[in-house]
């Protein structure tokens, strides 16, 4: 089973079982999900849910390997995607408390599985990361809509290069909910599923060497189209760093993704989730999307060839068109 549902005291818990994949989510593992959460919602003996991973992580994301595996003929790259954003807003929806535990990675599809519920508790070991851009996709589960609403051009930031967070930078953008040690966690899960409460910790503050003491540079740099970020970024301190991790991203995936987040502040989650699900049915059957696959995931070379293959190359009209096409409806 890829996926466990059981029902303990009034609360249902739901376990991504597939530990050696970092958990990540495949279609038939979102689909029970789906199911699941639609019949606990009209069962009055559930009055909460807790999602977790097994293992040592929450979920890595999608299961974009078998994505990229099934190739164009398959409608795995459409029904997936159709499926996953439903399950998001789904989830967004859902009429009861629901709370995800962020032990280790949680990074695209499992911020999605998780963001939209009410409480998420981050620990010592939480990696929050949109990553996308390095496989040449974007950040998707509503990433429009939860990046956009981030201050300080931080969700743009954060979709473009990939950056990983830790438990006090999460805390502090107050993407996660809680704060619990790594030790005390089983206690936090007993007590969540037994009684419904959730115990509270003192999170550290920000360490001196985080990126966010340096939010003021960001806000300034992640502005306007990707040509004048990374002309921005080389223009601060910023460059010796950042300037570097964006040059190995999708160029595609980056100028897609500034415009995507750009797009989606004055879209609700729903609308964003459409805009995505569209953009998503043209990023999946680009060559750079098996490109990054393939580089990341299975040879595993860390070398994807791009096309166009630099930044300066991208024509913000072709990106432009991948939003006027609409000819694919997720809801
Ligand atoms: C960027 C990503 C993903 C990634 C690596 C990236 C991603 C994803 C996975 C992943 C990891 C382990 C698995 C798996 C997929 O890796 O979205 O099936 O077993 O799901 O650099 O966006």
């Amino acid at each position: 089973m890829e996926i466990k549902f059981d029902t303990i005291s009034s609360t249902g818990v739901i376990t991504l079982n597939r530990p050696d994949a970092l958990n990540a989510l495949n279609l038939e593992m979102a689909e029970q999900f789906s199911e699941k959460l639609n019949e606990w919602s009209n069962n009055n003996n559930i009055k909460r849910v807790l999602l977790k991973g097994e293992g040592k992580h929450f979920c890595a994301g999608g299961d974009v390997k078998k994505i990229h595996l099934s190739g164009n003929n398959s409608d795995l790259k459409k029904k997936f995607f159709l499926t996953e954003y439903r399950l998001n807003f789904q989830i967004y929806n859902f009429p009861k408390p629901y709370l995800s535990i962020w032990r280790g990675v949680v990074m695209g599809g499992g911020v999605g599985l998780s963001i939209y519920g009410n409480f998420r508790i981050v620990t010592d070991t939480t990696k929050f990361a949109m990553p996308e851009t390095a496989i040449g996709f974007f950040p998707d589960v509503g990433g429009s809509y939860f990046l956009s609403r981030l201050n300080n051009n931080l969700g743009v930031f954060l979709g473009l290069t990939g950056h990983i967070l830790n438990a006090s930078e999460i805390m502090f953008l107050k993407l996660g909910t809680h704060y619990c040690p790594e030790n005390e966690i089983e206690n936090l899960i007993d007590e969540y599923i037994s009684k419904g409460t959730i115990k509270n910790f003192k999170i550290s503050s920000l360490n001196e060497n985080s990126i966010l003491n340096h939010i003021e540079l960001i806000e300034q740099s992640f502005d306007s189209n990707i040509h004048n970020i990374v002309q921005n970024i080389k223009n601060t301190s910023l460059n010796n760093k950042y300037y570097e991790i964006i040059q190995k991203k999708c160029p595609m995936s980056l100028a897609t993704t500034t415009e995507l987040i750009k797009k989606g502040k004055n879209k609700n989650l729903k609308e964003c989730l459409e805009m995505e699900f569209n953009l998503s049915q043209q990023m999946v059957y680009r060559n750079d999307f098996s490109t990054g696959i393939d580089a990341v995931l299975v040879s595993k070379h860390h070398q994807p060839k791009w096309n166009p293959q630099s930044i300066q190359e991208i024509n913000l009209k072709e990106v432009e068109s991948f939003f006027k096409e609409k000819k694919n409806q997720l809801f």
